[in-house]
């Protein structure tokens, strides 16, 4: 492995950061009036998680974040990415704010701040107000105007102090898997059903920002995309065309809208019996006004093939000889540049500045009688990927920042405490964090790699 002496530079400007969730490490679900989400009626209901973990604890950051963000700012990042929780601001996801929750995260953005990282603030990960799922949840048209009125709520409090706003993380991943799929809450097997959970995801977007505008924030506006490169398993047209419908689902639906202002030509015959007619007129305006940046969630690409159980037609296969993650995902950093020059390809001078908002890994670590462990898995993962942003950067891609996904081992959602992403070991049982090798070596790296040229 290549040590941090020979990393490759990156520009003074580049920001380094770290990303977290709400609700996979904050815990405190009952506390300071906060209201239910879908994940905590999911996680609760037996079967859904893996050994039925749920977040009620989970790193107990909302209690212990002054100790975080002491162990933070020892990796000297420059910002953190981290998300509000809406049930903490609105209980049943509308009306007034509940004063508390605010209060919680105004803490949390002044003690970045005293430490000198800059806030960047996800307003939907996946936590969405149980109270608005009763009503039919993302499948809703009214959900994205709540969504903009949470947004205007938490922007008049934080407003003056957040460097980076993010509407919503990787609202491919809450269709698919939350409302085509079932294995995220709210757990809905929806199919090919579920496309008025995008759309209606990417006006609660488009509606947002405007509310962000409106009320003067004083940092950038973005969204995070899960993006992944699709390839097909061989050049037989029928695997071609499952790649190109696994892109489209997965990339192009997300993408097209905001960067394009339309949706791909080939929607109507991929979501078979969707109802497009949730598509109306001014939508797609909204959707793409301008944003200040894109932020990107990569771990890996797919490989497909035609078939599969569902009744789109594609089935992810595994490359041939390519190590994986603890999550089974296949480790191919060279496709992390390949989807950065693919989206300046695709989009042109549409597409707005890339922060990596997300990158990282889970392994099956092994600590040590101290806790420690020797992530050598995880520093080769990150090392690899890091030269692959590098390599698209040189290429062209205008990207400006990297936050490393995660700060902490957390709650990894249907797989509960089981997967391990994190730079800093938590002991479930005790709470104990213990930064990891990884976490030495993230900071060498943010030490010697920033101020170079490219
Ligand atoms: O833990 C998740 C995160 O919440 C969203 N992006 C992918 C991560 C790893 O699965």
């Amino acid at each position: 492995m290549t040590g941090p002496a020979q990393f490759p530079q990156f520009p003074s400007d580049f920001v380094w950061g770290v990303a977290t969730a709400s609700y996979q490490i904050e815990g405190a679900v009952a506390e300071d009036g906060r209201g239910p989400s879908v994940w905590d009626t999911f996680s609760h209901t037996p079967g859904k998680t893996h050994n039925g973990d749920t977040g009620d604890v989970a790193d107990d950051h909302y209690h212990r974040y002054l100790d975080d963000f002491n162990l933070m700012a020892g990796l000297g990042v420059g910002a953190y990415r981290f998300s509000i929780a809406w049930p903490r601001i609105q209980p049943t996801g509308e009306g007034p704010a509940n004063p508390l929750g605010l209060d919680f995260y105004d803490r949390l953005v002044d003690t970045m701040l005293a430490r000198g990282i800059s806030p960047a603030a996800t307003l939907y990960h996946w936590d969405l107000p149980q109270a608005l799922e009763d009503r039919g949840g993302w499948m809703q048209r009214d959900i994205p105007q709540r969504f903009a009125e949470y947004a205007a709520v938490v922007a008049e409090r934080l407003g003056d102090r957040v460097s980076y706003w993010i509407t919503l993380n990787e609202p491919f991943v809450v269709t698919a898997f939350g409302y085509a799929l079932g294995t995220h809450a709210p757990g809905h097997r929806l199919l090919a059903g579920a496309f008025p959970v995008a759309h209606h995801q990417l006006l609660g977007h488009g509606l947002a920002v405007s509310a962000l505008k409106s009320a003067s924030v004083a940092g950038q506006i973005g969204i995070t995309n899960a993006m992944a490169p699709v390839h097909p398993a061989s050049s037989d047209r029928a695997d071609v065309t499952a790649a190109a419908v696994l892109d489209l689902l997965h990339n192009q639906t997300y993408g097209d809208p905001l960067f394009a202002g339309r949706y791909p030509d080939e929607l109507a015959a991929i979501y078979r019996g969707a109802d497009l007619s949730v598509i109306r007129d001014g939508d797609l305006a909204l959707i793409s006004t301008p944003l200040d940046f894109l932020g990107v969630n990569f771990y890996n690409p797919h490989r497909v093939q035609a078939g599969g159980p569902e009744q789109l037609g594609t089935e992810i296969v595994e490359y041939p000889g390519v190590p994986t993650t603890a999550m089974g995902w296949p480790v191919v950093p060279e496709a992390f540049t390949e989807l950065l020059t693919d989206l300046v390809a695709r989009y042109g001078p549409a597409l707005p500045p890339v922060y990596i908002t997300e990158n990282g890994a889970a392994y099956d670590d092994r600590p040590d009688a101290d806790g420690r462990v020797q992530d050598d898995d995880r520093i080769a993962y990150l090392d690899a990927h890091l030269r692959a942003v590098h390599a698209a950067m040189a290429a062209g891609v205008d990207v400006r920042g990297y936050f490393c996904w995660s700060f902490l081992d957390n709650f990894e959602w249907a797989e509960g405490y089981d997967k391990r992403f994190g730079l800093v070991r938590v002991d479930y049982d005790t709470l104990k964090r213990t930064p990891k090798a990884s976490y030495d070596w993230y900071r060498s790296v943010i030490a010697k790699s920033s101020g170079g040229a490219l």
